[in-house]
C-alpha cells in the first residue's frame, strides 16, 4: 500500500467521520478505525513484518494518519456534544410561567414550635430533656413534691383523678414535676433537665383549658444558688422573646417544693389595651421558680447538706401567646384549620431566637 493509497483511506475515512450524525455513531466509527481491533490499528501492526529501511517511512506516515483521524473525531465529538446539549436544553426547559406547585396544607402548630425553641435554647446551656408518664401516682405527683394533705391541689375541683392501679391512687399530672422526681431517684447530680409535657387540670375560660403544656427546669449540684436560678431565667426569657434588655423580677411567693420559692415576672406596658414586653415599667407573670425544697432532696436520697438545686416551671401555650400575639388559649385545641394556617408555621419558616448570631 502506497502512500497515495493512505491519503486515500483518509479522505474516506474523514468523510465517515464528518457524516456521524450522533455521539454514539461517532464513538462506534472511532473503534471501528482507532479501537484494539481497528483499521488504523491493524496497518500499524503491519509495520512488524516490514524490513527496517521501509518500516521507518511507513510508520512516519501511519502515525501522521494515525494523529489526523483522531483530531477529526475529537472537532466532531465537540460539535456533536455541543447539539446534544442544546437539544437537552429544549427538551427538558422550565416553564417559568407555570403557577407555583400548591403548598401544603399542614403547619406546624404554635405550641411545638415554641417547644422546639425552648428547648434549643436550653440545649445551648447544658440542659437535656426527661420525660415521663401523662397518669401518674399520687406519690410522685403530690407526696414526694412535700404537698401537705389537705392541699387543694390534691382535692377534686382540681385535678383530675384516675382509677387506682395496684391499690395506689392515680391522678392526671397536674405539673411535669413527677419526671424530675424519677429522674433524681436514677440519675446521681449534677443535673440539669428540662421537662416539656401535657398537664391537666380541672378548669376552663380564655386562660384556662383541662389539658395544656407545660416545661419545667431542674438543676442539682454542689454550689449552686440563687444567683444561678436568676442569671439562667433571664438569659432564657431574652432569648426567648428576642429582647437583649427585658428586664425579669422575682417576686416572693410559696410552693411546697421550693424554698425560697418566687413568682417570674417580666417588664412589659399595658397602655392603650397591646400588651407589649420591654422595659416599659408594668410587670407580667410568666411562670414560678425556687430553690428545691431540702424535704424533696431527702425524698430521693440526696443529701441535701452537700447538693442544692433550683427548679422552674412556665406555660407553654402562655409562652407562645405571648410571643407570637394568640390572644384565646382555647382556640390552641381547637383543631381549625384556618386557625392554625393563621398561626401556625412551616417546616422551613423557623424563626428561632437561639440561632440568633
Ligand atoms: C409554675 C411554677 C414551678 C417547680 C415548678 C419543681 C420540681 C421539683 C422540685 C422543685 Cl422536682 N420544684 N418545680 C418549682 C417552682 C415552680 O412551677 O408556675 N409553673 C407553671
Amino acid at each position: 500500500m502506497t502512500s497515495d493509497d493512505l491519503s486515500g483511506l483518509k479522505s474516506e475515512w474523514a468523510a465517515s467521520i464528518e457524516g456521524a450524525s450522533s455521539l454514539a455513531a461517532l464513538e462506534d466509527i472511532r473503534v471501528a478505525l482507532l479501537g484494539k481491533k481497528g483499521r488504523v490499528t491493524e496497518l500499524m501492526k503491519s509495520l512488524g513484518t516490514m524490513l527496517p529501511e521501509a518500516r521507518k517511512e511507513r510508520g512516519a506516515a501511519l502515525n501522521i494518519l494515525k494523529d489526523g483521524i483522531a483530531a477529526l473525531i475529537e472537532t466532531r465529538q465537540a460539535h456533536l456534544a455541543v447539539g446534544a446539549l442544546q437539544e437537552k436544553l429544549a427538551q427538558e426547559s422550565v416553564d417559568v410561567t407555570l403557577s407555583a406547585r400548591p403548598q401544603s396544607e399542614g403547619r406546624i402548630h404554635p405550641t411545638t414550635q415554641t417547644l422546639e425553641e425552648i428547648i434549643t435554647i436550653f440545649a445551648s446551656m447544658g440542659f437535656s430533656v426527661a420525660k415521663g408518664p401523662d397518669i401518674e401516682t399520687d406519690y410522685y405527683c403530690f407526696e414526694a413534691l412535700n404537698f401537705p394533705p389537705d392541699h387543694p391541689a390534691r382535692q377534686m375541683q382540681d385535678t383530675f383523678f384516675m382509677p387506682p392501679k395496684d391499690g395506689k391512687p392515680m391522678v392526671l399530672r397536674t405539673q411535669t414535676s413527677a419526671v424530675q422526681i424519677r429522674t433524681m431517684e436514677t440519675q446521681k447530680p449534677p443535673i440539669r433537665i428540662i421537662v416539656p409535657g401535657r398537664t391537666y387540670r380541672c378548669d376552663y375560660d380564655q386562660t384556662h383549658t383541662p389539658m395544656f403544656h407545660q416545661f419545667e427546669g431542674l438543676v442539682i449540684d454542689e454550689t449552686t444558688h440563687m444567683g444561678h436560678l436568676k442569671g439562667c431565667l433571664l438569659d432564657f426569657l431574652r432569648s426567648f422573646f428576642g429582647i437583649e434588655d427585658l428586664p425579669v423580677r422575682f417576686r416572693p411567693s410559696f410552693f411546697p417544693f421550693t424554698e425560697p420559692s418566687a413568682e417570674i415576672d417580666m417588664g412589659c406596658s399595658r397602655k392603650g389595651g397591646t400588651l407589649k414586653l420591654g422595659n416599659y415599667g408594668d410587670w407580667l407573670e410568666i411562670g414560678g421558680c425556687g430553690m428545691v425544697h431540702p424535704n424533696v432532696l431527702r425524698n430521693c436520697n440526696i443529701d441535701p447538706d452537700k447538693y442544692q438545686g433550683f427548679a422552674f416551671g412556665m406555660g407553654i401555650e402562655r409562652m407562645a401567646m405571648l410571643k407570637y400575639g394568640i390572644p384565646d388559649l382555647r382556640t390552641f385545641f381547637e383543631s381549625d384549620m384556618r386557625w392554625l394556617k393563621h398561626y401556625g408555621f412551616l417546616p422551613m419558616d423557623t424563626p428561632n431566637p437561639a440561632l440568633r448570631a
